[in-house]
């Protein structure tokens, strides 16, 4: 028998093309290399930290092919655990191993995690705009494109910025450069009695096919949000998202029980755990974590197994800040993955596909993580290194009296 490759070397490259990227580099004796998305938008130099202090030590001489066990290891043997830090920081470590267990036996991750259960995953894009007919452009544009689902954010009459709007129709990026964020003005009655009429107007201009998602972003009120879910409902929604501050779980049975709209949770959870009552009590429809600030490949297919026992799919979180090393490991997922919806894929510049060269796909629609060994997604160091970091926040927000709010 031989001998098991060892991990030699664990690197944590910190690189800013156009945004800010952590990307976890493990390296076997063998020469095989495991790439990891731990970007982490806003507190990216703390899973660096992490990764570098806390991880790597741990890391050097363990079999890497013990995916699992790696996984268990660094959760249960941290005691202080859960949180996006800690969660991110297992998650790009186990990304990398299954990168590995790819390479190793040359097929791709999907096959591993037992093959294909779909041709192709239907993906959804942002359309945004601060008025109508900016909106309608902005839909017109990514239908366009091909996508057949697209989430609409508007702007609000009387406020200056609202989240995921631009004024001048260029894609939305929430961080901020500089060391502090931007403190935006929130304005949940003026939201409300605006949003609703403007995703009227979307609806009555795409027709009844196309998939529309709406993302409220944790900023209402659980009786906010039931009012929102039902002015929404004959609209025929794929999905109202984060309509009230995810933590606080209780709430939903709230507003499940005043509105049919369904309901989309979990891109801010780390664990199963967090979304276990919200999936066992059947109070949302879809979860919406990440395959890398939940922990990786390895607990998001057991958030998909528990969600399935209550037919409740996933349609996993994929913004600009998370890099195309977890977007292919949620690809890979999604391929296997028999409740597995839909995409969230806000596309990237040019130089970031250029720096992550990857073999997943984007046709008509849909996503395909391809057919290379492990994950598919090779990384330029040397062009990424030419992008120091640079710090960037996410801004907060705050009410009209001053008083601090959700962002
Ligand atoms: C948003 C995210 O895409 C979404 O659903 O909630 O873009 C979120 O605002 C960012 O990931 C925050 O970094
Ligand atoms: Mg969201």
């Amino acid at each position: 028998m031989s001998k098991p490759d060892r991990i030699a070397a664990v690197d944590v490259l910190v690189a800013s093309p156009t945004r800010n990227f952590v990307t976890l580099k493990v390296t076997t004796e063998q020469g095989l290399v495991g790439w990891g998305d731990a970007t982490l938008n806003g507190r990216e130099l703390a899973v660096a930290s992490y990764l570098r202090d806390h991880v790597a030590p741990l890391l050097i001489g363990r079999d890497p092919a013990r995916v699992e066990d790696t996984w268990q290891y660094l959760y249960r043997g941290a005691y202080w655990r859960r949180g996006p830090v800690t969660m991110t920081s297992v998650g790009a470590v186990d990304l990398a191993l299954w990168d590995i267990k790819g390479k190793a036996t040359g097929q791709p991750v999907y096959q591993l995690l037992g093959g294909a259960v779909r041709d192709r995953i239907l993906s959804y894009t942002h359309a945004t705009g601060w008025d109508v007919p900016q909106v309608l452009d902005s839909i017109d544009a990514r239908l366009g494109e091909g996508f057949r689902a697209v989430r609409v954010q508007t702007g609000v009459p009387g406020l200056e910025v609202v989240y995921g709007v631009t004024r001048d129709g260029t894609a939305y990026e929430p961080a901020g450069r500089g060391i502090a964020p931007a403190e935006e003005t929130w304005d949940a009655d003026a939201y409300l009695r605006h949003a609703p009429k403007v995703l009227e107007e979307v609806r009555s201009h795409v027709g009844p096919e196309v998939g529309l998602l709406h993302d409220a972003h944790h900023r209402l009120t659980p009786n906010q949000a039931a009012r929102l879910g039902r002015s929404l409902e004959d609209l025929g929604l794929f999905w109202l998202e984060d309509v009230t501050p995810a933590e606080n779980q209780e709430v939903l049975r709230t507003v499940r029980g005043r509105t049919t709209v369904p309901l989309a949770i979990g891109e801010v959870f780390n664990t199963v755990w967090e979304c276990q009552s919200l999936i066992t009590e059947q109070l949302i429809d879809y979860v919406r974590c990440c395959v890398s600030h939940a922990g990786g490949i390895s607990q998001l297919r057991r958030i998909a197994a528990l969600a399935d026992v209550w037919q409740i799919q996933l349609g996993p979180h994929g913004p600009s800040d998370i890099s195309p090393v977890a977007l292919a490991a949620s690809l890979h997922l999604g391929l296997a993955t028999t409740n597995f919806a839909i995409q969230e894929y806000m596309g990237y510049d040019p130089l970031v596909h250029e720096i992550f060269r990857h073999a997943w796909s984007y046709e008509d629609g849909h996503l395909h993580p391809g057919e290379a060994a492990g994950l598919g997604v090779e990384v330029d160091e040397e062009l990424a290194s030419r992008y120091p970091y640079q710090p960037a926040y996410l801004p907060v927000a705050r009410r009209r009296d001053g008083s601090m709010t959700d962002w």
